[in-house]
């Protein structure tokens, strides 16, 4: 998979990615990244690249002409044009589903814009797909297309050493990670739950299951009504509901539910709130000030 990267902050670009994994997967092949400089298409002497905006305002505006001119000298090298996300906080809100559908892709081009956005024409010639990566607002699109960058590759054949390792993780199934422990068995005199050291696999799956569960309606209600659970795991989360598990925000959430809880936490009293979610924006962000 080739990505490349319309900005103004090359460096940026290269410099977040080229660390860790994605590094990793650049140096193997399995990924390239390309940082396209949009100031080299100004025509301008100076290299100006943006001016301010035609009705009046504050801010600066992207100029049309060093966006488009990129992307088409970029489509006449690849000879084909390439899908063209711009990153912004008005697109459609970035998710593992848009991740996966995107990771088929052979070729993506990302658009960063800055200042007070591009010049809506420059948009209409090149750009198929608006992308935002949650309801707040950032600087610029660099950070936004290294997280979408990040999370497509790791998706892509021979980035992760463990071709399945991407598939149980959280998301995947609606269902959060369950719990991770390593050496030493004994930390702080909290235990590692005897379970995973039991050898027994069967039992360690079904209590791996049954703490993601744990997790999920603790932290993410909303995510269990698409998970797919065995009967016996319905019943389970039944029970869970029954029983109503603290949740206290002041602490790790989760945390209760381990084994960890009985050494070192009484039980607090608090219910399952329910209607966390409802703080949460839902969407279109009205609360938050431009550029919504
Ligand atoms: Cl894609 N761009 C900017 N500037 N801010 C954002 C964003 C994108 N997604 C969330 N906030």
């Amino acid at each position: 998979m080739d990505f490349y990267i319309l900005t103004l902050f090359p460096e940026m670009v290269m410099n977040g990615l080229s660390a860790s994994i994605t590094g990793r997967a650049m140096e193997k092949g399995a990924i390239s990244v390309g940082a396209i400089d949009i100031r080299d298409y100004s025509h301008d002497k100076h290299h100006h690249v943006d001016d301010g905006p035609y009705g009046g305002g504050a801010g600066l505006v992207m100029q049309p002409g060093p966006v488009v001119e990129a992307y088409e000298a970029l489509s006449e090298r690849l000879g084909k044009r390439p899908r063209l996300i711009y990153m912004t906080p008005q697109g459609r809100v970035f998710d593992q589903k848009l991740a996966e559908e995107l990771s088929m892709e052979t070729e993506l081009v990302f658009l960063c814009g800055h200042y007070e956005g591009i010049d809506e024409r420059a948009l209409e010639l090149v750009c198929t797909d608006q992308v935002s990566i949650g309801d707040y607002v950032l600087t610029g699109g660099e950070l936004p297309a290294m997280v979408m960058i990040d999370c497509i590759a790791r998706l892509v054949p021979g980035v992760l050493h463990n071709e399945g390792s991407a598939e149980e993780e959280s998301f995947q199934d609606n269902l959060l990670e369950y719990p991770q422990y390593t050496r030493p068995e004994v930390f702080r005199g909290m235990e590692v739950p005897p379970i995973l050291l039991s050898g027994h696999h069967q039992k360690i799956h079904e209590w791996r299951r049954q703490q993601s569960i744990i997790r999920t309606l603790e932290r993410r209600p909303d995510l269990l009504e698409k998970a797919q659970l065995t009967k016996k795991e319905q019943a389970f989360l039944e029970e869970l509901r029954e029983k109503s598990l603290p949740y206290q925000p002041d602490r790790p959430q989760g945390y209760l539910a381990t084994d960890h809880a009985d050494q070192q936490h009484g039980g607090g009293t608090d219910g399952i709130d329910a209607e966390r979610g409802s703080e949460i924006p839902d969407g279109d962000g009205a609360q938050l000030q431009e550029p919504f």
